[in-house]
């Protein structure tokens, strides 16, 4: 109860923030990195919203490389059937291409070239499965938060939405969204992702289980609410009886 509460207050508190930025200039805001125009504006506010919302986050525990795990354990979908998948991935996913949509100002499909090209980010971090392992790896990507600022985040988007080729889909809150070490992976342990791990691009998500983490990604949307989506529960798993959010 407390917990959703003050996470409104949050949310309404960011936009304001925000807006409070555009009436007045900026000043608030000074020192954060934007460009120009258009982009210039959603990247403030965007900035502006995540700086708010991440005030009181803490960052996931990160190790240095002698603590990455010889072995890191894979399970679920290691090589998605799909024939789609099959074909890009014996052209090295030189045609694979993340769809992000809905709640943005510029709707757009995105290259891995496109991702290696926005700035990288490496993290090495404790994977908690659900069934009862856990891993140390190190992952190289681009923070969503910075995707979603390239392309402009709506203040009406409250989820993301994301999608993998295998069929698995979760949402997730601004909170873990934007969060700075929620990144799309592209690298792992200092090499190309493995097709085990979720190739050519997974999510991290490292404040929750290695559920929330979803690999072979296909598509990123932005959306007011996840009623809408299946059951209405925000996830492939919430409907097969797994939390929601899985926090850690
Ligand atoms: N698309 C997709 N994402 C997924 C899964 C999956 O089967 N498909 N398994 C999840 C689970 S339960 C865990 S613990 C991690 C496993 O990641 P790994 O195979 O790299 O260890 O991926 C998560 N993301
Ligand atoms: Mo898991």
């Amino acid at each position: 109860m407390t917990t959703s509460f003050s996470r409104r207050r949050l949310l309404v508190g960011g936009s304001a923030i925000g807006a409070a930025g555009l009436v007045g200039g900026c000043d608030l805001l000074e020192g954060g990195p934007s460009r120009g125009g258009v982009y210039g504006l959603s990247d403030t506010l965007t900035f502006a919203t995540q700086r708010f919302l991440l005030r009181n986050q803490p960052l996931a525990r990160q190790f240095g490389p002698d603590a990455i795990s010889d072995v890191f354990p894979t399970i679920n979908t290691t090589n998605p059937d799909s024939s789609d998948y099959q074909r890009s991935k014996a052209q090295g996913f030189a045609d694979w291409r993340l769809r992000v949509s809905g709640l943005v100002e510029r709707p757009s499909s995105v290259s891995l070239v496109d991702l290696r090209a926005m700035p990288a980010r490496t993290q090495i971090t404790l994977h908690s499965c659900e069934q009862g392992w856990s891993a140390i790896g190190g992952w190289t990507g681009v923070q969503l938060s910075h995707l979603l600022a390239s392309v402009g985040l709506k203040r009406e988007a409250r989820f993301i939405v994301v999608r993998s080729v295998d069929g698995w889909w979760d949402s997730y809150d601004l909170f873990d969204a934007l969060h700075p070490q929620t990144i799309l992976a592209y690298g792992m342990n200092g090499r190309d992702l493995p097709v085990a791990h979720g190739a050519p691009v997974r999510l991290r998500v490292e404040r929750q289980l290695g559920y929330k983490s979803l690999k072979y990604l296909t598509s990123i949307e932005a959306v007011a609410a996840v009623d809408g989506l299946g059951a209405g529960r925000g996830s492939m798993l919430s409907e097969l009886g797994f939390s929601w959010y899985a926090g850690i």
